[in-house]
């Protein structure tokens, strides 16, 4: 408990957490289970190549998602670039400035030029008025974020893409688990892409996977998923290695077992986080939609350094020194990324990206972590102006 200023470890006093409380820690599910998966699959001697562990992660993740076809990738990167693919999209995509790096290396890493667009500072949702402004002769389709489990603009973003006859494709990554309107998210525009990385609610160590109810932009998928061949050596398209192997699929399925736990837990620590922080003048933690499912991974902590006195950065300079790990996501926007640098201004994503962190939850963080984590960021933002001052002697 810190009384005093000194009493921070960033001004010397003892740091709150011997063991580091981080954010991204993964969610294991039962060892046991993976172990009995991981048995079958040597006793099989099927490593990779569509065994019968990647079948049915792509089954079980399509059901999740309410779509007719999931394809199981080896990240959610490689995927995009299936969808994209798959969808025949070619010279420009608008997708939102604010979002992680990968969405924008999907495009260029295929040669497609992707057209940054900029997003509202309050909650990171794409400017849609923007996005009708840069669509040109060369836009083939539209790379919808649906950034920390938010759906984007779903209803909106449907219209603009069939007015302008785009494909609409979304960038799930956040958000297996989530819905919008009555439905899973997965179901909507032309694919949807899920990650599963490690980081993520359900995870297959690294993982992904295109979802789409479209039979021939999955046959497509699992066609340049495999380099191309279509049945068992005819190579019919430009393919590449996208494959999911039975260890990662394994995992996959033992994380899927215990979704509803995951996702009890993370609303648990969600609700925590909002009771604790609620109230302390400053700091906003972006609201979740209770209505509709969610998987809760993403709790977002809006800094207001103009009413705390201390800023993001330094709060979370205040958090690494307790060992307290949030994470800047995403920042900066990739307008301000050396290969997508824009003059264009983006004004909304240097606003968003400049204040928000995503805090420590998943099934390794406890209530107590939770509690002994906001005391900190309540005592540093209540004292902000005073710490600002003070932490040029702590550095
Ligand atoms: N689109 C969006 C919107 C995305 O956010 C992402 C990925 C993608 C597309 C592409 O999906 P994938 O191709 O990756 O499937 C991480 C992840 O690598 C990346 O998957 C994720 N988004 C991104 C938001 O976060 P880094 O560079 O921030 O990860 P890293 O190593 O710094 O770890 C993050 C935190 O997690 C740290 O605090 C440490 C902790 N951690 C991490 C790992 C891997 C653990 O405690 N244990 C672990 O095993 O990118």
């Amino acid at each position: 408990m810190k009384r005093a200023l000194q009493d921070l470890a960033i001004l010397g006093g003892e740091r709150a957490f011997d063991a580091p409380v981080v954010f991204g820690r993964p969610n294991i599910g039962s060892r046991k289970a993976f172990y009995d998966r991981m048995d079958k699959v040597f006793d099989s001697r099927w490593l990779t190549n569509g065994g019968e562990m990647c079948a049915e992660f792509e089954r079980r993740v399509a059901q999740t998602a309410g779509t007719e076809y999931s394809v199981a990738t080896c990240n959610a990167t490689a995927a995009l670039q299936l969808a994209l693919r798959a969808c025949d999209v070619t010279g420009e995509v608008i997708m939102p400035s604010f979002t992680f790096a990968a969405t924008a290396h999907a495009l260029s890493w295929i040669g497609l030029t992707p057209v940054l667009c900029d997003v509202d500072p309050d909650d990171g949702s794409v400017l849609l008025s923007e996005i009708e402004a840069l669509i040109s002769p060369a836009t083939t389709a539209i790379l919808g974020v649906h950034i920390w489990g938010r759906p984007s603009r779903l209803d909106e973003l449907s219209r603009l893409a069939r007015r302008h006859g785009l494909r609409l494709i979304f960038d799930a990554a956040h958000a297996f688990g989530c819905g919008w309107d009555g439905r899973p998210i997965g179901g909507f525009g032309d694919a949807e892409v899920f990650s599963f990385h490690a980081t993520k609610f359900i995870n297959s160590f690294e993982g992904g996977a295109l979802v789409t109810s479209d039979p021939e932009i999955a046959r497509k998928a699992v066609e340049m998923r495999n380099f191309g061949i279509a049945g068992s050596d005819d190579v019919v398209s430009v393919g590449t290695n996208a494959k999911l192997s039975e260890a990662a699929a394994a995992m996959g399925l033992t994380s899927l077992d215990d979704m509803d736990y995951f996702v009890r837990r993370n609303r648990e620590n969600y609700r925590r986080y909002r009771a604790e922080l609620s109230g302390t003048p400053g700091l906003r933690l972006l609201e979740i939609d209770e209505r509709e499912p969610n998987n809760y991974q993403y709790v977002v902590l809006d800094v207001d350094s103009d009413i705390t006195g201390l800023g993001r950065d330094d709060l979370m300079a205040v958090l690494a020194a307790e060992n307290v790990y949030p994470r800047r996501y995403f920042y900066p926007g990739c307008h301000r990324m050396a290969p997508y640098r824009s003059d264009r201004p983006f004004a909304g994503t240097d606003r968003i990206a400049g204040r928000v962190m995503v805090l420590p939850t998943g099934e390794s963080i406890t209530a107590g972590d939770i509690a002994k984590t906001c005391a900190l960021i309540r005592f540093a933002a209540e004292r902000g102006s005073e710490i600002t001052r003070r932490l040029p002697e702590a550095a």
